[in-house]
C-alpha cells in the first residue's frame, strides 16, 4: 500500500512509523489508521523486524481524530468508523508479539493519547503533553482510552484526566506512570533510537509472550495465570534464544538473541 500520511522506515531491526501530517499535529484520519495497520501487519510477518516505534513529525505526536472529517458528523457511522479503523489499529499494537515503543515527541490528545497508551513503552520529549481531549468536545474516551488509561495511571487519575480534559505535562506524566522516560527535546531522537535498538536486541518471542501473559493476567485468576505461564514457558524453554541466554550466562558474556 502507498503511504501518504505516514513515513515508514526500517533500520537495524526497528520499523519506524512516523505520523506525517505535522501541520495538523498528526491528527488521525481513516487513511492514516489504514496505513499504520498496513505497517503493523508487515512488521508482524517479517522476522527481521524486532521492534516497532510510533512517533510524530513536527511539534505534535498525534492530536486525535481529525475534526475536519467530523465537520458533518451526522453523515458518519461513528461505530463503524471506530470498529473498522482505530479499534483494529489499537488491537494490532497491543497484540503485536514484538515490543512497540511510543516515542511521544509532542502533544498526544484524544485518540492520539490512546495510540501512545497502546504502545508497550513510552519515551517522551520534555516538550510532550497529554490530554484526554474527548470531554472538551462532548465525547467519551475511545480507541481503548477507557481501558488503557486506568491501567497506566489508576482509575482515580484516569477519571480526573478524562473529566477535565486538562493538559498533563511530561514531568507529571513521568511521575504518574503515563510514560516511562522523559528526555530533553534536543536528545529525543537519539534516546528513542537507542532504546529501540535495545528493545530490538531482546529475545523477541519472550517479549511477545510476556505482553500476552501480562495482558491476560490483569483480567483473570491466579490459577489461570499460573497455567498460562507453565504452557508458555515450555515453548520458550525449547527456543534457540533460551539456549543462547543460558549459554551466555554460563560463559559470562552478553547474549546475542536472534528472536527465534
Ligand atoms: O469516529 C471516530 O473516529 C470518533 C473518534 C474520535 C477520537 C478522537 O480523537 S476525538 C478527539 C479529537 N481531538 C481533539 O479534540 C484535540 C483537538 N486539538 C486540540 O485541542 C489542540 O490542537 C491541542 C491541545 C492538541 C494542541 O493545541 P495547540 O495550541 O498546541 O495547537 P493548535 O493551534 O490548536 O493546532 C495546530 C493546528 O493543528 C491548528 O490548525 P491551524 O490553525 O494552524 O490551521 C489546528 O486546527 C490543527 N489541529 C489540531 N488538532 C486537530 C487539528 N485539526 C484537525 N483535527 C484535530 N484533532
Amino acid at each position: 500500500m502507498e503511504h501518504e500520511q505516514i513515513v515508514h522506515e526500517e533500520d537495524g531491526g526497528v520499523a519506524w512509523i512516523r505520523l506525517a501530517r505535522p501541520d495538523r499535529l498528526n491528527a488521525l484520519t481513516t487513511r492514516m489508521s489504514e496505513e499504520i495497520l498496513d505497517v503493523l501487519g508487515s512488521a508482524g510477518r517479517d522476522d527481521s523486524v524486532r521492534c516497532v516505534v510510533v512517533t510524530g513529525q513536527g511539534r505534535g505526536f498525534c492530536a486525535g481524530q481529525d475534526l475536519e472529517e467530523f465537520r458533518d458528523a451526522g453523515q458518519l457511522d461513528v461505530t463503524e468508523h471506530l470498529r473498522s479503523g482505530y479499534n483494529r489499529m489499537i488491537a494490532a499494537i497491543v497484540e503485536l508479539p514484538k515490543p512497540v515503543l511510543g516515542a511521544v515527541n509532542g502533544v498526544a490528545a484524544g485518540a492520539g493519547l490512546s495510540l501512545a497508551l497502546a504502545c508497550d513503552l513510552r519515551i517522551a520529549s520534555d516538550q510532550a503533553s497529554f490530554l484526554q481531549a474527548f470531554i472538551r468536545i462532548g465525547l467519551v474516551p475511545d480507541s481503548g482510552g477507557t481501558w488503557l488509561l486506568p491501567r497506566a495511571v489508576g482509575l482515580a487519575r484516569a477519571l480526573e484526566m478524562s473529566l477535565t480534559g486538562r493538559k498533563v505535562g511530561a514531568e507529571e506524566a513521568l511521575a504518574t506512570g503515563l510514560v516511562h522516560r522523559v528526555v530533553p527535546a534536543d536528545r529525543f531522537e537519539e534516546e528513542a533510537r537507542a532504546w529501540a535498538a535495545d528493545l530490538a536486541a531482546l529475545p523477541t518471542r519472550a517479549v511477545g509472550e510476556t505482553k500476552r501473559l501480562l495482558a491476560a493476567g490483569l483480567d483473570g485468576t491466579l490459577s489461570d495465570a499460573l497455567e498460562r505461564e507453565a504452557v508458555a514457558q515450555a515453548g520458550l524453554a525449547a527456543s534457540p534464544d533460551f539456549a543462547e541466554g543460558v549459554a551466555a550466562f554460563l560463559d559470562k558474556r552478553a547474549p546475542r538473541f536472534t528472536g527465534r
